[in-house]
């Protein structure tokens, strides 16, 4: 009798165990124990990635028998290739990363036929993590990387390389780009090589943010000025040392002369001279510097802030070394809803440039709102074309709460990032599905409450080109009359919407601020004219006058309130979509997604009803 209560209450507690581990924590990585498969390698050693695949198989895989082969005809870029039947499968590769991404697509029911090579190069990991464990912009908890203490959760950070590995991301920067020179310091470092041991076997190189001051915050010299040779000395010194301890290190990322960051401007030195410094450390032992263009308010102060990063690069086009890297926000300003692409992409012709997705939705309600950004990316790869990059960044949205990501379907955006990464025309609603099917189920109203959550957002935040009406520092919530004569003009909302009673938007044709003619054609003279402006960047390019009619015969107030009204409509629709999945899905994750899009369709009817208030007043003069 006490034997057979132990007994039910063994399984009682196990049963809330297994209700306890649908807290999201295994991501989409949720495979059943299989035990079936029996795994040959061929031409591989047993080094640790091959033992990781081996191992993924050998519990995962429901097959009887899969064969991993080195294939040196195939290029040694991660490619793979699947053949054989369910019980007989081969995975090819040229190397042994390959074959671990062979053995995920094979665990994830992806049997394409022929070989699966990945498009970008570089498909990488920003985390904008401080030491202090903080996360800038992030919504998810505390940093899984950095902590006072300085200790490691070792089993944390494989399970996040599984992850990456399972989608292709092969390179990871640890730190915020408003980096603190202390990342380069001895203890630092060594938890650096600590962690880029457990992610190489996982095929993901390190990269860390750099303070350009370094040499002075860290170094004790009296300058960080490019051109100095004990500077030039010390960042030398700095990548012999990292490259000691950790031989394949990616190289450094930097944010210079950004928002109050040191750079070579300090100096009076250019772009092109602060990264070839660090270019030239980093040579010896194939390092990378990856140099970010969001650059605004220091050399063009007062020119249009979308037109800043052209002016002040363009000049340095051709200036870099060869080991230096461009990278640039997808959009001009700042990961905004909806945003016109960024003509730097058209601009620098000899300069190789990664493009920096947003992952973390500091601008589409963070961890509250469900917003599926794969079609935001499609949408900027069909003006830049992948073929032009030599690589992607997201800007991670990854923390410690248990679920990594704040928001379960934020999850879907970190997917959604490595597959784009990997293959750039897979479609929005594949990604969707694929996703689905191994977090939750892929059930038709989920892949279309996802496909249509971001217009949704655009809608109702900001539609017809409207960007940065954001609530000040924290970018949550609507604030159109925001304005601190302490702040720069650039970080005032009334700069963006430029409202009064005659009309709004921003003017940039040529007749404004000229930041259309940044653009390369056909783009820069349909973006110019307000009758070829796609009606989804009107605002963005144009100031209307009030009586303007838009394409559907409405005025633009009116067309404003029929896109906030649509936008609010689509959140209840996916409340109500999500209502009708209660039985489909625990009870944890469908609880705390309910809740979140309870809060979505709050702040949706706040965004709806601050803006049409405040611009309603401004038409009529009142404000
Ligand atoms: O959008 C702004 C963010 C800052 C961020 C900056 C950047 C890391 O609000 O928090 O700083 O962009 O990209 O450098």
């Amino acid at each position: 009798m006490l034997k057979k209560s132990i007994f039910c209450t063994i399984l009682l507690l196990a049963s809330s165990l297994s209700v306890m581990a649908e807290d999201g924590s295994k991501l989409w990585l949720r495979f059943g124990i299989k035990n079936r498969a029996k795994v040959i390698c061929d031409g591989c050693t047993s080094s640790p990635t091959v033992t990781i695949a081996r191992h993924e198989l050998e519990q995962y895989y429901d097959g009887k028998a899969v064969k991993l082969t080195i294939d040196k005809s195939i290029p040694s870029d991660g490619g793979f290739e699947i053949s054989g039947t369910r019980d007989n499968r081969l995975i090819s590769a040229g190397n042994e990363t390959g074959l671990l991404y062979g053995t995920y697509a094979l665990l994830r029911g992806d049997t394409i036929k022929g070989l699966n090579r990945p498009v970008f190069k570089l498909r990488i990991l920003n985390h904008w993590d401080n030491l202090d464990s903080s996360i800038e912009r992030g919504y998810a908890g505390t940093s899984i990387f950095w902590n006072k203490a300085m200790s490691i959760d070792t089993a944390r950070i494989r399970e996040y390389a599984r992850a990456n590995a399972s989608i292709g991301i092969n390179g990871t920067v640890l730190n915020n780009v408003n980096a603190s020179p202390k990342m380069l310091s001895r203890p630092y470092l060594l938890k650096v090589r600590q962690i880029a041991d457990i992610l190489r076997p996982y095929g993901i190189r390190v990269y860390l943010s750099v303070n350009f001051a370094s040499p002075m915050g860290l170094g004790g010299l009296p300058t960080a000025d490019p051109l100095n040779s004990k500077v030039q000395k010390w960042w030398k010194k700095k990548a012999k040392e990292i490259y000691a301890e950790i031989p394949d290190f990616g190289g450094f990322l930097v944010k210079a002369n950004s928002e109050g960051q040191p750079g070579p401007g300090d100096y009076k030195r250019s772009h092109s001279d602060g990264a070839n410094m660090l270019a030239d450390a980093v040579a010896p032992f194939n390092g990378t510097i990856i140099w970010r263009s969001f650059v605004y308010g220091a050399n063009h102060k007062g020119e249009d802030r979308v037109k800043q990063a052209v002016s002040e690069f363009e000049p340095c086009d051709g200036k870099f070394r060869s080991n230096v890297i461009l990278q640039s926000k997808n959009g001009p300003l700042d990961f905004q809803p909806r945003e016109p692409y960024a003509p730097i992409f058209d601009r620098m012709r000899h300069t190789p440039q990664i493009a920096e997705l947003q992952i973390t939705q500091e601008y589409l309600g963070q961890s509250n709102h469900l917003v599926y950004l794969a079609p935001m990316w499609k949408e900027f790869f069909s003006f830049v074309s992948p073929k032009n990059l030599a690589g992607i960044a997201g800007v991670s949205n990854i923390g410690n709460d248990a679920n990594w990501c704040g928001h379960h379907f934020a999850q879907a955006n970190w997917y959604a990032f490595g597959r784009l990464a990997w293959n750039p025309a897979l479609s929005s609603r594949k990604i969707a599905e694929e996703w689905l099917m191994q977090t939750f189920v892929a059930d038709e109203s989920l892949i279309s409450m996802m496909l249509r959550s971001r217009e949704a957002c655009v809608d109702y935040m900001m539609p017809l080109g409207l960007h940065h009406i954001f609530k000040f520092d924290h970018h949550y919530g609507p604030e159109p009359d925001g304005f601190k004569a302490s702040y720069p003009i650039e970080w005032c909302p009334v700069y963006y919407h430029r409202a009064d009673n005659k009309g709004i938007g921003f003017d940039r044709s040529t007749k404004g601020s000229g930041a259309t003619a940044q653009y390369r054609e056909p783009y820069r003279t349909q973006y110019d004219s307000i009758t070829t402006c796609p009606e989804e960047y009107l605002l963005w390019f144009h100031h209307v006058p009030w009586t303007y009619r838009t394409l559907s015969g409405r005025n633009i107030i009116e067309e404003m309130q029929y896109r906030y009204d649509r936008g609010v409509k689509e959140v209840e629709d996916f409340t109500a979509i999500w209502q009708a999945m209660r039985d489909d899905i625990d009870q944890q994750r469908w609880n705390e997604v309910n809740n979140r899009l309870h809060i979505q369709l709050k702040d949706a009817n706040e965004w709806r009803s601050t803006c049409m208030d405040y611009f309603n007043k401004k038409k009529s003069g009142l404000k």
